[in-house]
């Protein structure tokens, strides 16, 4: 059910924000029997088609006991984690922390996870904040394969890589160059070796151009700054190589068959307010020919900037005006478009117009037929250009031909035809492309759909990334949750099935069948080279001022029921759970010393810390493990 007043009010709020920019949707904008919506310059209060409703599939509500059918990698905006639901119920199940530190698991706080995240000369962590958009996992054959996740951090442009057996984050990555790490998306396959069928590299776009390099010469031109699209190698996460553009990159998106990945370019007029953004009719998608690049790399045709090393090739437009050699090419988008989201048939790549009420749709074989010098004009790959509604985001697919694009400002999602679209695009004017409407609470960003990006989109549940939740839920202060509302998209009518409340700030996520995934619940000791496999070898070693304490866990005690070091000491304190059963790890808290961690099962970890203050100190197991959980203790005693 809709509540007209408030979606008035939103809408009018929304669209005086982005001013004159905005451009009006015009008559030609279908609408969905039997209600309309979206039509006219001031977006009125739409009746939408707010089909609230019961779906027929089954697992919407789980039954106690009973598990999801899929699952959803959610990113976790400014808490720098990945989420991991459960769909379609949208339980919360788990907290991945990649960039930012987390009191639970005691990240950025064990040694390991220090290690992973980064530090500077004093041990201390490089970073401290990250914000985090997409998450997208690898892929083999078309589908994910299980292997890995990944996540950017827009802030401080880093990315992490998340192993999917054990759901950690074991590797991050600051790429160089760059600000306003956005878009991100794996390779399918490999752009040469047709044997390679699965995810060997991630691209990487940024959004925010900046003098090359940036070191305090040229901020005053920023008609000289530059963005750069980067690629990523999965196994080693180092960066390949990037590439010098004009504009910039927002979103990331990548072809089925490896040879192209693509970003939309909101940009292109290189402006640095954002009168000047919004200034040009057209931006981009630009387009990238793997394949090309790589070779120029191999021939040594790049340059480095400043301290990295990094090849940069030159993929502008004036150096890539002859398709035969180009490196790039630009597809002309209307007004500062946003996403780019690969179809699963393989055939195309859908930018929306944002501050236009259009969604365009490239053919990628007429983008290669481009680059081969068989079409003259790379525009000529634009194969339809429809009007959806206003402030068009994000596209999501169903497998059965139909794409579903978020309207940010008419708060909906749009249910679309890709074929008819072309047909309507190239004259048909019969061609009827939008199936239906929903309204959804409200101001949506981005949507997914089960296995909507890759090869296998079975067309089942879509869930959809409202920014603002206003009257959703219970009112809790000034700061609203966000609500990831969930859609029935079985049948030819959208199903709004259920709101979730979300802590900000989601951004985007993937949701794909829990088949695909084989996480393993209890580590073994040998992934961790300092492992104490057995409590005899557990104790205290000195080493001037340097002391080791090991010990091991087994429920409902520690190995060391105290020990003794003196003030003034820096002490590694490394632990290993030899528990072996499931579910059961074990915390590990000193007082006052910022010391609290958890070892899973057959886990090992370490801390670091100086001890500066003399007397006893409780050690405490901080994470329920025994009907004797509260006597699980140990004393640290500190000599002065
Ligand atoms: S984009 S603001 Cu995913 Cu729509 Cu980050």
């Amino acid at each position: 059910l809709t509540v007209p007043g408030r979606r008035r009010f939103l809408n009018s709020a929304a669209v005086a924000g982005l001013g004159a920019g905005l451009a009006a949707c015009n008559s030609g904008s279908q609408s969905a029997a039997p209600a309309g919506a979206a039509s006219g310059a001031a977006p009125a209060a739409s009746g939408g088609s707010g089909h609230a409703g019961t779906s027929s599939q089954p697992g919407l509500h789980p039954k106690p006991g009973e598990l999801d059918t899929y699952y959803g990698l959610w990113s976790g905006g400014h808490t720098g984690d990945v989420r991991v639901l459960g769909m379609p119920s949208g339980r919360e199940i788990l907290r991945i922390p990649c960039f930012v530190p987390d009191a639970l698991v005691g990240w950025g706080i064990t040694n390991e996870s220090k290690k992973v995240m980064g530090t500077k000369a004093d041990g201390s962590l490089r970073y401290t904040v990250g914000d985090t958009h997409h998450v997208h996992a690898s892929y083999k054959d078309g589908d994910y394969d299980g292997r890995y996740a990944f996540v950017n951090d827009k802030i401080n442009s880093r990315i992490a890589r998340i192993r999917l057996d054990y759901f950690v984050c074991d590797k991050i990555t600051e790429i160089p160059n760059i600000q306003g790490f956005h878009g991100i998306f794996p390779d399918k396959r490999d752009p040469v070796d047709e044997k390679i069928n699965y995810t060997t590299r991630v691209f990487a776009g940024a959004e925010f151009h900046l003098p090359l390099p940036n070191d305090g010469k040229g901020m005053d031109k920023p008609e000289t700054y530059r963005a750069l699209f980067t690629c990523i190698d999965v196994e080693t996460m180092n960066v390949r190589w990037q590439a010098l553009i004009d504009g910039n990159c927002d979103l990331v998106a990548t072809s089925y068959d490896g040879k192209l990945a693509a970003s939309n370019q909101y940009n292109t007029e290189g402006g640095a307010h954002f009168a000047e953004m919004m200034s040009a009719e057209r931006d981009a998608c630009v387009f990238f020919h793997i394949a090309r690049i790589e070779q120029a790399v191999k021939d040594g045709k790049f340059k480095t900037y400043g301290d990295s090393k990094v090849p940069v090739v030159d993929c502008t437009r004036k150096s890539n005006e002859d398709p035969k050699t180009a490196l790039a090419a630009y597809v002309s988008v209307p007004k500062n478009p946003h996403g780019v989201n690969a179809s699963p048939d393989g055939k195309y790549f859908i930018c929306s117009g944002k501050l236009s009420p259009t969604a365009t749709v490239i053919e990628l074989a007429k983008v290669l037929d481009w680059f081969d010098g068989k079409l003259d004009k790379i525009d000529k790959a634009i194969v339809a250009e429809v009007e959806l509604g206003l402030g068009p985001l994000h596209t999501a697919f169903d497998g059965r031909g139909n794409a579903f694009t978020t309207l940010f400002l008419d708060s909906q999602v749009v249910k679309w035809n890709v074929d008819a679209a072309i047909k309507f695009h190239g004259g048909d004017k019969t061609a009827k492309y939008v199936v239906d409407r929903l309204d959804v609470h409200y101001q949506p960003g981005h949507l997914n759909a089960s296995g909507s990006e890759t090869a296998k989109a079975d067309g089942k549940w879509l869930a959809v990334g409202c920014k603002f939740s206003k009257d959703r839920f219970l009112p809790v202060g000034p700061l609203h949750p966000e609500n990831e509302q969930i859609v029935d998209i079985s049948g030819e009518k959208m199903i709004l099935t259920g709101d979730h409340p979300v802590r900000g700030e989601p951004h985007d996520f993937i949701i794909f069948k829990r088949e695909l995934l084989r996480p393993k619940q209890v580590y073994s000791l040998d992934d961790f080279p300092n492992a104490i496999k057995d409590p005899k070898d557990g104790g205290i070693t000195r080493n001037g001022k340097k002391v080791t304490v090991k010990m091991t866990t087994q429920a409902p005690a520690y190995s060391l029921p105290e020990f003794t070091v003196k003030k003034g000491d820096e002490v590694t304190l490394i632990i290993t759970n030899l528990d072996k059963v499931e579910d059961l790890t074990h915390g590990f808290a000193i007082p006052k010393f910022n010391v609290n961690f958890i070892v899973n099962p057959q886990e090992t970890a370490s801390v670091t810390f100086v001890v500066d203050k003399p007397g006893v100190y409780w050690c405490y197991c901080t994470h329920f493990c025994h009907a004797l959980h509260l006597e699980m203790r140990s004393r640290m005693f500190v000599e002065a």
